[in-house]
């Protein structure tokens, strides 16, 4: 069937790690077959492509395994990028990579404490909170001269945040969009807004391995039948 020779791609709705690699996916106009992932009941033969068991996992047919996003949005855009992600009107590639890693690296970390501050062993997520709004207030700064992160169009670096600045939104909205942020809202209600988000964002069953059932081509979303 069709899907046979399609990547292979672990995924869960809501993580922002996975939403970064759907949008590289769908931007870049390649198609995957989508596996719908229950963290806490990984499927085995997620695990066996990629053992430290995050999602997302791309497993391409000839069974190389990318288990890291920002690769996978890589490995995508590498292959066609018709939106310019990869050359973004101003700045650099080293630039985006920084701004991503400080995402990935310092700002993720606040959010997971404000968010889930019991699992950090916190009374509180509000310091975590502040400490991640000061570099929000930085990415407003930089959003008052250009509508996205390096210019007038979007790329990569705008992709690869945004999931998480939604992730930190959600947590009190009410807050959120009280700030005193204003280009850093109509960044983010423009991203909530587009057509690639609402793309990336349909709503799949759990894979189930059972090869008679239906499988999930990503991002079109139809289904076929494993026997068609
Ligand atoms: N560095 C990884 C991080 C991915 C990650 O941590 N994903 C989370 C979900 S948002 C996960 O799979 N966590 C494992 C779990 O919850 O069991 C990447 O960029 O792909």
């Amino acid at each position: 069937m069709e899907t046979d020779r399609l990547p292979i791609l672990y995924s869960f709705r809501r993580c922002p790690y996975a939403m970064r690699a759907r949008l590289a996916i769908a931007s870049s106009e390649q198609v995957c077959e989508l596996r719908e992932v229950v963290l806490r009941n990984k499927p085995q033969a997620m695990l066996k492509a990629s053992p430290k068991g995050t999602v997302p996992v791309l497993q391409l047919p000839d069974g190389t395994v990318v288990d890291e996003s920002l690769d996978i949005m890589l490995w995508a855009l590498e292959r066609h990028d018709p939106q310019r992600w990869l050359t973004p009107p101003t700045g650099t590639p080293a630039q985006m990579m920084a701004l991503i890693s400080h995402n990935d690296n310092d700002f993720k970390g606040h959010l997971d404490r404000y968010k889930y501050p019991q699992r950090f062993e916190l009374i509180s997520g509000i310091d975590n909170r502040d400490a991640g709004a000061q570099w929000l207030y930085a990415l407003d700064d930089r959003l008052q001269s250009h509508p996205y992160l390096f210019g007038d169009m979007p790329c990569l670096a705008d992709m690869a945040i945004a999931p998480f600045v939604r992730q930190y939104a959600h947590t009190d909205r009410d807050w959120f969009w009280g700030q005193n942020w204003p280009a850093l809202i109509g960044w983010l209600d423009n991203f909530l807004s587009s057509a690639l988000f609402a793309a990336i964002m349909h709503k799949y069953a759990p894979w189930n391995p059972d090869p008679a059932l239906p499988r999930v081509r990503f991002p079109e979303g139809t289904v076929s039948a494993a026997s068609a």
